[in-house]
């Protein structure tokens, strides 16, 4: 809830374009659970959570800014190497690794699976934090449970555009809060920031979050992935600074 010093109009203007967009596409948010946009200072920043929405357990703490992070109303755009052209309809997401029986799906298969909402922040590990982000998508788990594992499936090597991929423990892959998404703030997520559908893992560093998804590989043995074989930490928890090796 916004502290109440702060009016429904003074939001509105401070939020800045971006953000008065995606409150105005999302109404919920504006009347329940967004933070104050651009300042990381010590105003309260208590969320009252709706039903229909996941809430990632960090938009509760008291101080939401991780150690060494500076917080951003803009959204930087980051990767390696440049974006793919991607048409959703030769557009395949496939299961494989430890699964009993593989899968592939069809974008039309994927958008059919039952949605969910997730809110939360993101850090990057260039020091910027953008706070309240709400996506629409699909569970990691609902993701899961479409194959069944084998005993041996203990991490998750999720698989992207030009070769990209990124690992997971499968613990920290199933939590609620982990959710491949096709919208942001109410708005289809371009291919800029990983359209037309991408991973995000709230509690780990941004860079687990892999842009362009085409498939997740369930394996034995833990396999470091772009990022992690290029200095970045293995665990990427933003809250113990795990940034490098
Ligand atoms: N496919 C792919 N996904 C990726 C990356 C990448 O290089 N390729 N970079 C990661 C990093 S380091 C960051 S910080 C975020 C940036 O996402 P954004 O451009 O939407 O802010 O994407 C992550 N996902
Ligand atoms: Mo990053």
């Amino acid at each position: 809830m916004l502290d109440k010093k702060v009016t429904r109009r003074d939001f509105i203007k401070g939020a800045g374009a971006v953000l008065a967009v995606a409150a105005a596409a999302s109404p919920a948010l504006l009347s329940g659970c967004f933070g104050v946009p651009g300042k990381t200072s010590s105003l309260p920043t208590t969320i009252t959570q709706l039903p229909d929405i996941i809430y990632s357990p960090d938009v509760l703490r008291a101080n939401r800014i991780p150690p060494g992070q500076t917080e951003t109303s803009t959204w930087p755009q980051l990767q390696a190497g440049a974006a793919p052209s991607i048409n959703t309809a030769n557009w395949t997401f496939t299961i494989t690794g430890e699964v009993e029986k593989p899968l592939t799906l069809s974008y039309t298969d994927f958008m059919a699976l039952p949605a969910e909402k997730v809110f939360c922040d993101i850090h990057c590990v260039t020091a910027w934090t953008r706070l309240n982000n709400l996506w629409d998508g699909f569970g990691s788990k609902t993701v899961t449970g479409l194959v069944q594992l084998k005993a041996d499936a203990k991490f998750v090597i999720v698989h992207a555009e030009n070769g990209f991929t990124t690992n997971l423990s499968i613990s920290d892959f199933l939590p609620p809060d982990v959710i491949f998404t096709y919208q942001h703030d109410g708005t289809p997520l371009g291919i800029e920031h990983g359209g037309p559908m991408r991973l995000i893992v709230p509690q780990k560093y941004f860079w687990k979050s892999a842009k362009w998804v085409t498939g997740i590989e369930f394996s034995a043995v833990d396999k470091p992935g772009f990022w992690e074989t290029r200095g970045y930490n293995n665990n990427a928890d933003p809250w113990k600074a795990e940034r490098f090796h």
